[in-house]
């Protein structure tokens, strides 16, 4: 077998032979991550059907794709966590024994790749030789999952080269699962609909991918590595890699101040990292280093710095529009992939939410002929864009310094109608993960399941931790114990709704107002007062430049932590809790206790409590 001489890897050259032997691809292609490779690749697609290029005055450089109907979504009843003994996957992870789950995988991967191109593609999770940023190497018979990776991943030739001759990478195995037999012709979306895995081997620290070509199945920088495997070696090194946005708070001072959020699925984290604050708050601008992972280190000087691991945006299109993201539609606007949205009959793409009426006709997310009295949605609903960081009009300066953004407050939120009031801090580190561990979203049409019922997501990790949950909660708080000032935590609840069931809180930009006091509590100038969960403002505490509408009834609304609530809410806690028993870290269970404790403080008197 050939090596590009510049490829000096012993332990690639092998793995690639290796892996070669078994899925016998018909070629091998390593790519350099270039222009012209990628347009190359591009034309292609568009050759075999997989891409179709958007009107190039509409959409300059784009493509849309339409998936197999089977193939829309992360497959979490197919994923795997196959670590040695069955209980560090925890009780939250499907898990199979790695002997017998890489007996299947060399079955299902012996000739795989018959017929087909297998691609060598190097990538950088982070800015490339940054102290926090991790090399993979992704070998997949997909070229949707090349052009895709070079736009959410440093991909290319210079990767090799950190990777010298003996630097550490994460094998990514992937492949669609349907080889081609000799003159049998390919297909627009190839995969497999009868096997499907998504295995992580956390010991060894590699990735096995079969049957899907979809998002978080196939890209396996980032749910699999950047998350399932970097969890594992962020608990033994002693870091966090966090299902997070990471934003940027510029005050009219010039003073910056960056957070990291967790929000569950549906809760709007893309348009909150992208936040445009109201026009009364001149001088003040939120800027945007990523809108999903965030690989968090101690640096020399005790504070904590985050990195986004990734560089681009694979965000969920329905919803997106210039009303409630105008950043992400400029993010849009070329270099751009569009996977399961609709086709206007003048090339450019649309769906659900991007405009109040929709157009008369459209090419539905199947490809048929689709109208507004179809009754059906045209695009998918997790139809997606793929689009670089760096055409996002809010990118953070630091975006790609390789020491990471220096992170003052962590903030998590979730879907809560009810119970969970607009915004709390924290008491301490330790009620902050528990705040975190217990953190719940309401079902929403988009989820599968009852709508409206609290699902547990844990810092919104849930189908993202790649080992056992309640070890998980456990190297939160020692992580924490080794901070001298650690960040403060924050709860956040943009989703309550009054009795008539409309949202009291605007929203959106309007999240600014919130975010505002979340950055002076965390720099030590905004006051507060106690309540039973934390510290919480008052009416006065916040900015209402521009919103005066909102009233003192409507904060209190919307603040308001009723007894009888509560305290079902932390007996609902148990729930979770019990799940996890067998390592529930015991400071978990003080503090729930300790919670319901307080509850008998009468609300009433919360307001005489003194600042602080
Ligand atoms: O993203 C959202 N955010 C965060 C924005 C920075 N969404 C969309 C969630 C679905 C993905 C929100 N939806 C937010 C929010 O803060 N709040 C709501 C609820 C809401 C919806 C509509 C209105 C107000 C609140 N108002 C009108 O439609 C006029
Ligand atoms: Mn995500």
């Amino acid at each position: 077998m050939e090596f590009p001489e510049y490829v000096k890897s012993e332990k690639l050259r092998n793995w690639v032979q290796e892996m070669a032997e078994l899925c016998k691809p018909d070629k091998i292609h390593w790519c350099d991550g270039s222009e012209a490779e990628n347009k190359e690749l591009c034309d292609l697609l568009v050759e075999t059907g997989t891409f179709i290029r958007l009107n190039p005055e509409k959409r300059p450089n784009s493509f849309l794709s339409r998936s197999d109907p089977s193939d829309v979504a992360r497959v979490e009843d197919r994923t795997f966590i196959c670590s040695l003994a069955k209980n560090d996957a925890g009780p939250t992870n499907n898990w199979m024994d790695p002997k017998e789950m890489k007996s299947i995988l060399n079955g299902l991967f012996d000739g795989c790749m018959r017929g087909r191109t297998m691609y060598v593609i190097p990538f950088s999770m982070g800015p490339l030789g940054s102290y926090i940023s991790h090399i993979g190497v992704e070998l997949t018979d997909s070229p949707y999952v090349v052009v895709n990776m070079r736009i959410m991943t440093r991909m290319g030739k210079a990767v090799f080269d950190v990777l010298g001759e003996d630097g550490d990478f994460v094998p990514c195995m992937h492949s669609v699962g349907m080889p081609l037999e000799a003159g049998q012709k390919d297909i627009p979306w190839p995969c497999n609909k009868e096997h499907k895995y998504i295995v992580h081997f956390p010991e060894e620290r590699s990735i096995w991918s079969y049957g899907s070509g979809y998002g978080g199945n196939a890209l396996l920088g980032k749910k699999c590595f950047a998350l399932r495997i970097a969890s594992n070696i962020a608990r033994d090194e002693g870091w966090l890699a966090e299902h997070m946005l990471i934003l940027g708070i510029e005050s009219p001072k010039g003073e910056k101040t960056y957070v990291a959020a967790a929000f569950p699925s549906a809760c709007g984290k893309t348009n909150f990292a992208m936040l445009i604050p109201p026009d009364n708050f001149e001088g003040w601008k939120v800027t945007t280093v990523g809108d999903d992972i965030a690989w968090i280190k101690a640096g020399p000087d005790g504070k904590l710095y985050a990195i986004n691991p990734e560089a681009g945006f694979f965000g969920v299109a329905p919803g997106t529009s210039d009303k409630s993201n105008p950043n992400a539609m400029k993010s849009i606007r070329e270099n751009s992939i569009f996977t399961n949205v609709a086709q206007t009959p003048d090339g450019d793409v649309w769906w659900e939410g991007m405009t109040k009426t929709p157009p008369e006709s459209l090419i539905d997310w199947q490809g048929n002929q689709w109208t507004p009295d179809s009754g059906k949605p045209a695009a998918h609903p997790n139809a997606r864009f793929t689009a670089p960081i760096t055409q996002c009009p809010s990118v953070d300066s630091e975006f790609e310094n390789p020491n990471g953004v220096p992170i003052k407050a962590f903030i998590f939120g979730g879907r809560r109608s009810d119970v969970v009031p607009l915004v709390y801090q924290a008491f301490n580190w330790n009620y902050g993960v528990y705040m975190a561990a217990t953190m719940g979203s309401e079902t929403t049409a988009a989820a599968a399941g009852a709508v409206g019922k609290v699902r547990r997501d844990p810092m919104a990790m849930l189908p993202f931790c790649g080992y056992h949950m309640a070890d998980y909660f456990n190297h939160w708080l020692q992580f924490g114990r080794t901070l001298s000032n650690p960040p403060r935590i924050f709860g956040v609840n943009w989703f309550r709704k009054d009795k008539d069931g409309n949202f009291i809180w605007p929203g959106f930009g309007e999240n600014m107002r919130v975010l505002k006091w979340i950055v002076e509590r965390a720099n030590g100038q905004a006051v507060s007062i106690e309540s039973p969960l934390g510290w919480v403002p008052r009416y006065d505490d916040l900015d209402w430049r521009g919103l005066e509408d909102f009233t003192r009834d409507h904060f209190h609304a919307i603040m308001g932590v009723d007894r009888e609530t509560w305290k079902n809410e932390i007996l609902s806690h148990d729930e979770l809790f019990i799940k996890l028993y067998d390592r529930l870290p015991k400071e978990l269970i003080f503090i729930r206790e300790l919670t319901l404790s307080s509850l008998w403080r009468s609300p009433e008197h919360w307001g005489l409590a003194t600042e602080r």
